[in-house]
Formats: structure tokens, C-alpha cells, sequence
């Protein structure tokens, strides 16, 4: 099987999946504007690389698919919201995100902050009221995910993200404190999500966060990479944004070369770690790959 897995068309089918279902998910609704600009950022595109790994890692527990596309959704729903919040002027200050201007230069700040809000709350309401799985399994989603996006993952990590910028006396430590809460915490939380859906048992859930832990400070080094090699047409974002901020990053700590073999050691040690799970590790073995050798 290892031969014949194509990871392109896994990937083009569950996308095409998840972009019919956030679509369906999130109608039009009064008032208006809220609900365009919701809509704006949540189907502007992106790799949908989170709900993805939901449904992947949901398949790799015997789960169906299916049943954790609301779960799915969802995280991609607190993730555009968290990428319109942090392009904001208070924050990163961008005008580019998945190729368009950002929520705040067409709706303005003010209801740029609001779709956020909006796609936050929604996120937790969709899966309570759609998953048709076990509730003790839907609250356990539930607690996972709002850990994930709080004081003690992506609201953290983007705390210390501001306090950093431009400061000379900045750690590795502190580098590895920000990319833990602020990208794996969301990565890892997807990975569980959609194995809790499927009713994994402790051992599966412990091998999985291992695996998560390793393929989100991959997707975070291969990040900074590309900001200093790829360019806005490909990215659809600003590019040098860490060297104009003056941020520390793995690159600068490392050189380029060095971090592209660390995250690729990553992306080797979880595909080892989920070898206990035989053919059924592949599609998520095939994501660490990807999530290395990814240009945008
Ligand atoms: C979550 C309540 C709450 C507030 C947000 C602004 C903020 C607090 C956190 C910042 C989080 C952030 C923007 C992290 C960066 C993560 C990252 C590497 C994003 C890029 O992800 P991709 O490459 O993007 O998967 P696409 O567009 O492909 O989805």
C-alpha cells in the first residue's frame, strides 16, 4: 500500500470535502456584513492542512470520516479567525492573507475583530450541535480545543510573540515556548480531535500528541524558512516579515540548511512513532512529508 498511496488526490478529496462543508456550515444570515465577512476569510482558500489531519487522524482510529467533518470545520473556523486577529494593526499589521487583502482592509477593524469573535464562538456551537458521536466524546473535543486556543496555547504563545519582537536578549527557549503554544497547540489539538471523535483509547491518544508534537515545530521551522526564501505570489502573504519585526527564528538560531534536516529528522521520528498503527499510519506519515516539503 505504501507504494500506491497517492497523498495528492487524499488531498484534493478531503479538501474539496471540508470547502463544500465550511460553506454549508456558515450560510449568509442577518446582519449581512458579519456573515460575508466571516465568509470572506473562511473560504479565501489555505491549505486546510488542520481539518485535514482531523479527519485523517479520525480514519487512522477506525472512526468515519464523516462524522468528525463538524470537528473539522471547526478548527479551520478558529484558525481563520486567529490568522484575521493576528493580521490586525494591533498585532502583525498585514494587508495580505490567502492571497486577498486581509478581513480588517475590507471590513474595517472593527468588524474584522467581530468575524473572529463570530467564527470562535460558532466553532464550539457547531460542534456541540452536529457531532453524531458519544457527548462524553464531544465534551472532551470541546475541552481540548478551548485549551488550545487559550491563555495556555495560541493566546499565550501570541503574548510572548509580541513581548519578543525586536528584543536582543531572546532565547531558543522562549522561540520554543512561542511555536508550542501559538502553531503545534492548534496542530496537536486537530490530531486528537479526530481520534476522540473515533473513541481512541489512552495508548492511541499518546502516540498521536507525540506525532503532533513533531510534525508542528516541523510545520513552524519550515514556516520561518519560508518566509525568508518564497515570495508573496507564493506564499499569498507578506514575505520578510520576521527580519522587519526583528524576531528570532529558527533559521537565524540555526541557518537555513540546519533547520530544513532538523524539521526533516521531525517529520522521519513521527512517522516512527505511528509505525505501531501499520498501513492505516500511512495518510499521516504522507502529511509529515508534506508538511516539510511544502512551498507555501
Ligand atoms: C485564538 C482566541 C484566539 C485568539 C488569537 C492572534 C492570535 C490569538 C494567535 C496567532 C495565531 C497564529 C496566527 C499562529 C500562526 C500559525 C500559522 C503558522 C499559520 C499559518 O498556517 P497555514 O500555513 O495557513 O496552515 P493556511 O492559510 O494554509 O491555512
Amino acid at each position: 500500500m505504501a507504494q500506491t498511496f497517492d497523498l495528492t488526490a487524499y488531498l484534493d478529496r478531503y479538501r474539496q470535502e471540508v470547502e463544500t462543508a465550511l460553506d454549508a456550515y456558515l450560510p449568509m444570515g442577518y446582519p449581512p456584513k458579519i456573515y460575508e465577512a466571516m465568509r470572506y476569510s473562511l473560504l479565501a482558500g489555505g491549505k486546510r492542512l488542520r481539518p485535514i489531519l482531523v479527519l485523517a487522524s479520525c480514519e487512522l482510529c477506525g472512526g468515519v470520516p464523516q462524522t468528525a467533518m463538524p470537528t473539522a470545520c471547526a478548527v479551520e473556523m478558529i484558525h481563520t479567525m486567529s490568522l484575521i486577529h493576528d493580521d490586525l494593526p494591533a498585532m502583525d499589521n498585514d494587508d495580505y492573507r490567502r492571497g486577498k487583502l486581509t478581513n480588517h482592509k475590507v471590513y474595517g477593524e472593527d468588524i474584522a475583530i467581530l468575524a473572529g469573535d463570530g467564527l470562535l464562538a460558532y466553532a464550539f456551537e457547531l460542534i456541540a450541535a452536529r457531532t453524531e458521536a458519544p457527548p462524553d466524546r464531544v465534551v472532551k473535543v470541546i475541552e481540548l480545543l478551548a485549551r488550545s486556543v487559550s491563555a495556555a496555547g495560541l493566546v499565550g504563545g501570541q503574548v510572548v510573540d509580541l513581548e519578543m519582537e525586536g528584543n536582543p536578549e531572546a532565547t531558543e527557549a522562549m522561540l520554543d515556548y512561542i511555536h508550542q503554544h501559538k502553531t503545534a497547540a492548534l496542530l496537536e489539538a486537530s490530531v486528537l480531535a479526530g481520534a476522540i471523535v473515533a473513541g481512541a483509547g489512552a495508548e492511541e491518544l499518546e502516540l498521536l500528541r507525540q506525532y503532533s508534537q513533531n510534525i508542528g515545530l516541523a510545520f513552524q521551522i519550515i514556516d520561518d524558512i519560508l518566509d525568508i526564501t518564497s515570495t508573496q505570489a507564493e506564499l499569498g502573504k507578506s514575505v520578510g516579515k520576521d527580519e522587519k519585526a526583528q524576531k528570532l527564528t529558527y533559521p537565524k538560531l540555526w541557518g537555513i540548511e540546519v533547520s530544513q534536516s532538523k524539521a526533516q529528522k521531525l517529520a522521519a521520528e513521527a512517522q516512527q512513532i505511528l509505525q505501531r498503527f501499520n498501513d492505516r499510519a500511512i495518510p499521516l506519515q504522507a502529511l509529515a512529508d508534506y508538511i516539510v516539503a511544502r512551498t507555501n
